[in-house]
This record gives C-alpha cells, sequence and structure tokens, in this order.
C-alpha cells in the first residue's frame, strides 16, 4: 500500500482547507471522499455562505476570524478569484439581545468598524425589512457572502497544485489505528502517520466504530430561496447579509442575497428536524416551513411569502455548538474535526490550519480548549 504523511477523510470545506495547509507545508497528504465531488449530500455545497466578525460575546471566534479574513485573501491571489463579496452583516435582534449588545461590544473591542442604531434608522437604510420599535441592529461591516462553490473548487486545484492526491468516489471501509494508521477503501489500502477524521454528518456513525460516542446531532436545513415582488430590492449593493436572534436566543434566522438563484433571496431557520443523513429528505420539515414563511410574511413584506425553491444543507450539532477540534482519546494520530453546528463555512481557513498543525505536531496557533472532546461526559466506551 502508499504511505502518506496525513491522510484527510472528506472532502467538504474543513477537510480539504486541512489538506490544503498540509500540502502547503509540504507534507505527503491523501484526502479520501466517499461521494463523486462535487456533491449536494453534506454541508459544503451551494454557491454562498455568510462570513462575518461579530461573533455576539464568544470573543474566541472573533479572533479566529481576523485570520480567516486573511487566509480566504491568499486563496483569492492563489487562485486569481474573487472569493468574498462585502455586504455588510446586519445583527438583528431586541435591543438587549447579546447579538446585538455583544457583537457591538466585542467589534468595538477588536476595532472592527461597526454601526449600532434603532428601528427608526433601519427603516431609512433598509426599507425592505419590517421590525418592532424595541429592536437594535449592528452592522458589521466586514460581513459579507463566500462564494462557498468556488472556494471549493479552488482549495481542490490548489491541494493539488501543492502536491496533494485527491481521490472521491472511494468510500472508506476500516481503518485500523496504531503507531502508523491504514486505511481500507471500497479501492484499495493506504497508511499514513495521521488521519484527519472531517466526516461532517456522518461523523457520529463513523466515530462510533472508533469507540468514540461523541454528543453530535446531524439536523436537516432547509434552504429557502424568495422571490422579490419587486425585482432589485435586495440585491447586495442594497440588501446585506443578516442574523436575527428571536425568542431570547431560541431561535436564529439568516438571510443573505441569493448568489444562486439572480433575483431570488436566500433566508432560512438556523435550526430543523434531526435526521440520519443518510435519510435526509423523507423526514417531516412542516413546523421549520410554517415557522420561516411566518417569519418572512411579517419581516420581508417586499418578497413572496412562500419560497420558489428549496434545497436541503445538514448542520452537525453539538450541545454548545462549538466545534470538536481534538485528537482520539486512544489514538494520538486520530484527529477529528467535527460538530461545526451551521457556522464552520467561514472559520475553515483557521479550523485547516490549526488541524494541519495538530497532524505536523506543532503547537495550535490558538487554544483548543473550547473544542476538547473531554468537555462532554460519557463520550467513551473503549
Ligand atoms: O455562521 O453566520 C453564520 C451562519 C449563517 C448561516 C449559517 N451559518
Amino acid at each position: 500500500s502508499t504511505t502518506y504523511d496525513t491522510i484527510v477523510v472528506g472532502a467538504g470545506v474543513e477537510g480539504l482547507y486541512t489538506a490544503y495547509h498540509l500540502a502547503k507545508l509540504k507534507q505527503k497528504t491523501l484526502v479520501l471522499e466517499q461521494f463523486p465531488l462535487p456533491h449536494y449530500r453534506g454541508s459544503s455545497h451551494g454557491q454562498s455562505r455568510i462570513t462575518r466578525m461579530a461573533y455576539g460575546d464568544q470573543n474566541f471566534y472573533t479572533v479566529m476570524m481576523k485570520e480567516a479574513y486573511q487566509l480566504i485573501e491568499v486563496l483569492e491571489k492563489e487562485s486569481g478569484q474573487q472569493l468574498f463579496i462585502q455586504t455588510g452583516l446586519l445583527c438583528i435582534g431586541n435591543e438587549n439581545d447579546p447579538i446585538v449588545r455583544g457583537s457591538a461590544a466585542s467589534l468595538q473591542q477588536h476595532g472592527i468598524p461597526y454601526e449600532k442604531f434603532g428601528t427608526k434608522e433601519q427603516k431609512q437604510k433598509f426599507p425592505m425589512m419590517s421590525f418592532p420599535d424595541n429592536f437594535g441592529f449592528v452592522i458589521d461591516r466586514l460581513g459579507g457572502i463566500l462564494k462557498a462553490d468556488k472556494i471549493l473548487q479552488a482549495l481542490q486545484t490548489q491541494f493539488k497544485k501543492y502536491g496533494g492526491t485527491l481521490r472521491d468516489e472511494e468510500p472508506v471501509v476500516s481503518i485500523d489505528p496504531g503507531d502508523s494508521v491504514t486505511v481500507q477503501t471500497t479501492k484499495g489500502s493506504y497508511k499514513a502517520k495521521n488521519i484527519i477524521l472531517a466526516l461532517g454528518p456522518w461523523a457520529p456513525k463513523f466515530l462510533a466504530r472508533l469507540g468514540l460516542h461523541l454528543p453530535l446531532q446531524p439536523v436537516r436545513i432547509s434552504v429557502c430561496y424568495w422571490k422579490e415582488k419587486t425585482p432589485g430590492q435586495h440585491s447586495a449593493d442594497k440588501f446585506p447579509v443578516f442574523l436575527m436572534e428571536g425568542g431570547g436566543g431560541d431561535f436564529t434566522i439568516y438571510g443573505l442575497p441569493a448568489q444562486e438563484y439572480p433575483g431570488l433571496v436566500k433566508i432560512c431557520l438556523h435550526n430543523g428536524p434531526r435526521i440520519d443523513p443518510d435519510d435526509r429528505d423523507t423526514v417531516n420539515n412542516n413546523w421549520v416551513m410554517d415557522s420561516i414563511q411566518q417569519y418572512v410574511q411579517k419581516h420581508f413584506p417586499q418578497l413572496h411569502p412562500i419560497p420558489a425553491v428549496v434545497e436541503t444543507c445538514i448542520y452537525t450539532n453539538t450541545p454548545d455548538h462549538d466545534f470538536i477540534l481534538d485528537r482520539h482519546p486512544k489514538w494520538k494520530n486520530v484527529i477529528i474535526a467535527a460538530g461545526f453546528s451551521g457556522h464552520g463555512f467561514k472559520l475553515s481557513p483557521v479550523v485547516g490550519k490549526v488541524l494541519a498543525e495538530l497532524a505536523i505536531g506543532a503547537k495550535p496557533s490558538y487554544d483548543l480548549k473550547p473544542f476538547r472532546i473531554d468537555r462532554f461526559k460519557n463520550t467513551s466506551k473503549l
């Protein structure tokens, strides 16, 4: 069998960013992906994702986001393509909610340009939205849209340019950990010093086979696109990316000018029914559709209240919605990246960097304590 420094399993954005950093570090790297690429079955497909510096009161993410922006710029230069559209990000909530107060405080603390205002000003700036008088708004000026599919393509191209090997349509059948790791796929057998498992929603099932029972819950997200009643009201020059928390943080809604379908606006509930990733579309999502339709009707009166297009994406949630970036408790050369909880795309440049650092045995650039497996109880049945 062929021997590598590191094998990365999963060619979603987290796996690909990790592999790209490893190949740049001159590590002999293999990426294995179960489906033919590109595919829509996981969490990285589609043409757009939100990016933002505003992270409420969770400062450790804001610190990581600074470098994430820089690394996207590096990839833009390497690939010669625009990968980010700056629209600003509007945080919406009750004026005392952490999304408003915490975001303003954190943006101020980190020296990031922002504006804070009330409903009266919102009506002038964004007349296509309708919110009650006790609402507060913060614009993170650096927020915007990441061109998701272009980023995945650029990472694949650069990874190969730096000498990496990518094998899609090649599911992993078994992993045999030890001083080195042997991976058996449907097509061959490979050995490596380290393995990085970036399995997306397949993580809970697969990791259980390695004796690790993590509280990871895949959920089905209904990605809804809404048609404008009058064309041109919600284009990227007029309409920012937004994130709203309601019910005291009980639900989150996000939206952005759609890249996928000109004239449509993407607005989605950041939650959905629990699923098995291999049977994601048969699960009832009526409550999601009811609540998002009511929301759009109430707050976005310039949009048709029935979505024109509905697609599916999967989030893999942890109980605290922080990621898992850690070594397997028994085999230190088995590294796990999981539970991105619907906010991992924008952080993938930095996630990939720290995972590559773990693989080469370097000190991680960020404190990984919030991401450790041992913050959960009873995870291992080894
Ligand atoms: O993290 O901003 C975010 C986000 C919005 C939608 C999905 N993730």
